[in-house]
């Protein structure tokens, strides 16, 4: 039948996805995500986050979110709107967005990665055009992620002290092991801190038919805790478990091309104007 058709058609993508990636072979992973060493806009940035992303801040920013469509442009308007912000949490890059964007798609592309995981590097970054429309500073669109509503974790980026002046430090609840969620419960269920991988997340889940691996590549990409330092896996369920695998199998593109050599925009555009239109049925996309 047609579903079990489709069921292996994924299967068989999958494969291709968990297959090593090539294209990092090289890389010096070391010089990256060095956050010791990093300049004071970094380490001011996260200060700043630790202490203003709340559960209240949350519930508001989620609220305000369903409300209202900020903006309706094509997805290729919104990369070129968002070129102009420099990203204050990302010691690794001060390239435009656009260009990590086309980093991270064209290193997915060259190591044969599905059509979809491709657009996903495309757009993994889209949402932090929320920086020109509700966001407070950077502070609630760019940088980790982290989950709110249970206790801060030692393994988020200059560790649970980097949180001692946020509201919900100590609380009884929100700072407790499980908080107000409960063991297994599924991340789907959790809150992480508020910012571009979350807003975009919903976009694409109501507005495109990228599968549930994309979805999960966007939402997820910088809650490093999770993915990365192996932090809040007793919220897992067995999707988690079965997404945390995409995730991994991402992160290499969006993280180590960022030494990659520029690429050229014009030169790209009709190939990535052809794959947007092909999980995007509507080209004008409500932001
Ligand atoms: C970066 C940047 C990225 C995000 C990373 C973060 O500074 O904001 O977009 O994916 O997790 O460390």
């Amino acid at each position: 039948s047609d579903a079990i058709d489709e069921v292996n058609v994924l299967k068989a993508t999958n494969k291709d996805l968990y297959e090593a990636s090539e294209f990092d072979k090289n890389k010096d992973k070391t010089q990256f995500r060095q956050y010791e060493d990093a300049c004071d806009r970094v380490k001011n940035f996260y200060k700043e986050q630790h202490t203003k992303q709340t559960v209240a801040y949350n519930l508001k920013a989620r609220h305000e979110f369903h409300r209202k469509t900020r903006a309706e442009m094509t997805v290729w308007q919104a990369m070129e709107k968002l070129n102009t912000l420099i990203d204050e949490s990302d010691p690794d890059t001060s390239l435009s967005q656009i260009e990590h964007l086309l980093q991270s798609a064209e290193a997915i592309r060259r190591d044969g990665k599905p059509r979809w995981m491709q657009l996903t590097g495309l757009i993994h970054d889209l949402g932090k055009l929320l920086f020109f429309f509700d966001a407070r500073g950077q502070w609630d669109v760019v940088g980790d992620t982290f989950a709110v509503g249970c206790a801060f974790d030692d393994r988020i980026i200059y560790g649970r002290d980097s949180f001692c002046d946020n509201e919900d430090f100590g609380h009884e609840i929100y700072d407790s092991k499980f908080g107000i969620y409960s063991p297994g419960c599924g991340l789907d269920n959790v809150m992480l801190s508020w910012g571009h991988d979350e807003y975009l997340y919903h976009i694409a889940k109501e507005q495109s038919t990228l599968p549930a691996e994309a979805l999960a590549m966007i939402r997820y990409h910088s809650f490093y805790p999770w993915h990365n330092a192996g932090a809040y896996h007793e919220l897992m369920d067995d999707h988690d478990r079965d997404m945390l695998r995409a995730v991994k199998a991402f992160n290499p593109y969006d993280l180590y091309s960022k030494s990659d050599d520029i690429p050229s925009i014009e030169e790209l555009k009709p190939y990535y104007l052809e794959l947007i239109d092909e999980y995007f049925p509507n080209k004008v996309i409500k932001w």
